[in-house]
Formats: C-alpha cells, structure tokens, sequence
C-alpha cells in the first residue's frame, strides 16, 4: 500500500479543543520548523506541505458543552475538515502524516482513511484508550474520546452526525496501555478489543507485541494501517512535553520499534502525531519532545530500513 513513488503529505493541525491546556496546537508548527519535511526527504519521500490548516473560521464562536463534552461544535467542524483533507491525500495516493494537536483530531484522521479505505485497521500507541463517551468520560475532554466516535458507541449527537462509525472493534488494537478509565475498561471488555498494555510489553517484549498485534487486526499483512501514535505513550523522561504525561511508558527504541514494524509491513496508509505540547515543562523538554516525535515519523517511514 505504499505510495510509490513514496509520497507524503503533511497536514499540519494546530488545535487545541479536544483539552484544557494551552500550548498543544503549537506542536505541528514546531515539527515542521525542526525540519522534519526536510529529513524526510532526505530519507526518500517526496514531500507537500502547503502551510497548516487554517481552523479559526470554523471554531465555534459559541460552543457550550453538550452534557459533560466541552468544545464539542469546534472539535467536530474541525475534525470534519480534517477527515476531507486527510482523504483527499489519501485518494491523491499520497500518505497522510497528520501533526497534532490534540487526540481528538483521530476522528477526523481515521474518518478521512476509512473513507478511502474501508477495510484499514487501527494501530492506536497511547498510554490512554481514548475510548470514553459522553457518558463515562470524568473530564469532559474530547480528546479522551474519539474511538468511541469511530466505533459508534455512546450516545449519537446531532453535532457529529457527519461521523460514520466504520471503524469496527476487531481493526482496533493499543499498545502501550496504562492509564484506563473505569468505564473504558468495560468497553475494552464489552466489544471484545484487543490491548497491549505496559504489562505485556514488559512480559513479552516489543518485537513480540507488535507481531501479536498485528496478527490480530492484521493476520495476513493484507488489510491498510493506520497507525495512530500519541506521544504519550512514550514514557515521560523521553517525551516530557506532552499535557497528560503517565509514568512507566515505553523507551525511545519500544517506540521507533513500533514505528518500523508497521512500516515495515507495507501496509501503512496515514499516520498520526500528536499532543505534543511545546509550553508544557520547560524549553530542552520541548525540544527533545519534538526531536523524538520527528524520530518517530522517520522510524515510520523506513528510516531505519537498511
Ligand atoms: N489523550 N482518560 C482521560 C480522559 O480525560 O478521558 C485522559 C485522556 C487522555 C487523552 O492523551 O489523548
Ligand atoms: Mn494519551
Ligand atoms: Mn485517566
Ligand atoms: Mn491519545
């Protein structure tokens, strides 16, 4: 499924809305002036950057939250905006790599993939399930919530109607688990979806994980991936600029491994980075947490391949 010539195309995303704290709509722009298009080049891609998306003009002037949901009309025009761009590249042959922003923006990304492929499944790295609904969700925080949009679970709101629940339990699968919710815990067990969490990292390795992983949403290398990738997921001495940091996460190497297995499949179609958040600690954190997100765009698209 790789574009050949192997082509990307970055969307930048600078929002914010799907959480509370200032800072990780900033993430994308920092990526880019890091160099990142410029390293992927150097690696083989051709490369289209046409600017970040402009969302301003979408953001809802007035958008009180709809029960517990805060920013629910801003999180889901842009999140629409962002499922036509991603599939817009996507249908162009182009790889989608989308730079967040905050974790809610998957419902947008992974809409935009299932649009042109039906039948991807999901490689979600997180130290979160972002799987709450309306209805479980403590915070109120979107960005702890998209999947549960993707699947179809929870109650449907007429905001997000332009949402189709394409994505089934079975094409789902984490890695890097560790910090679940009470009624997240229920879901995971109620639709009968497939994680990995810090536990059986520790267990049985990475190498491992990520082949059982991928024997689950994947059995025959055949189908798309998506591979979502939150950088908190990455323990916070290797990602520390990031807005809900959880101890005892994976290395960097845990991390790159991921990257290059999925690319390594041949299988992978779009690809997320987000909640990196460069005003959160200090400015060398937010220099490494960039550093290493633009390592692990790299890792995903074959760097490490000899
Ligand atoms: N993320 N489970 C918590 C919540 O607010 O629902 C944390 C979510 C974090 C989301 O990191 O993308
Ligand atoms: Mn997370
Ligand atoms: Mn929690
Ligand atoms: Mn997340």
């Amino acid at each position: 499924f790789l574009p050949n010539p192997k082509s990307v195309a970055i969307v930048g995303c600078p929002f914010r809305g799907g959480q509370t704290k200032s800072g990780v709509e900033k993430g994308p722009m920092h990526l880019i002036e890091s160099g990142l298009p410029q390293q992927l080049a150097k690696i083989g891609w051709k490369v289209q950057f046409d600017g970040e998306l402009q969302f301003e003009h979408i953001l809802a002037e007035d958008d009180p939250p709809i029960g517990n949901l805060k920013n629910p009309r801003s999180v889901s025009r842009v999140s629409e905006l962002v499922a036509k761009v991603v599939g817009e590249h996507a249908k162009n042959g182009q790889l989608p790599l989308t730079l967040g922003g905050d974790h809610s923006l998957a419902m947008g990304t992974i809409s935009g993939t299932l649009e042109k492929y039906p039948d991807a499944c999901v490689v979600w790295v997180d130290a979160h399930a972002d799987i709450n609904t309306a209805e479980t969700s403590d915070s109120g925080n979107i960005h702890g919530m998209p999947l549960s949009f993707l699947l179809g679970i929870g109650t449907k709101l007429k905001e997000f109607s332009w949402i189709k629940p394409l994505l089934t339990p079975q094409r789902l699968v984490y890695i890097g688990l560790r910090d679940v919710d009470a009624g997240e815990r229920r879901i995971l067990r109620e639709h009968g979806i497939k994680a990995f969490s810090m536990h059986d990292v520790d267990k049985h390795g990475i190498g491992r994980v990520v082949e059982m992983a991928l024997d689950h949403v994947n059995p025959g290398r055949t189908l798309p991936i998506h591979m979502s990738f939150d950088v908190d997921g990455l323990d916070p001495s290797v990602t520390p600029s990031t807005g809900t940091p959880v101890h005892g996460g994976l290395t960097l190497r845990e991390g790159r491994y991921i990257c290059e297995a999925i690319y390594e499949t041949g299988c992978l179609v779009a690809l997320d980075i987000v909640e990196i958040n460069p005003s959160l600690v200090d400015e060398e954190a937010a220099k490494k947490t960039v550093a290493v997100g633009c390592s692990l765009v790299r890792s995903a698209l074959g760097e490490s391949l000899l």
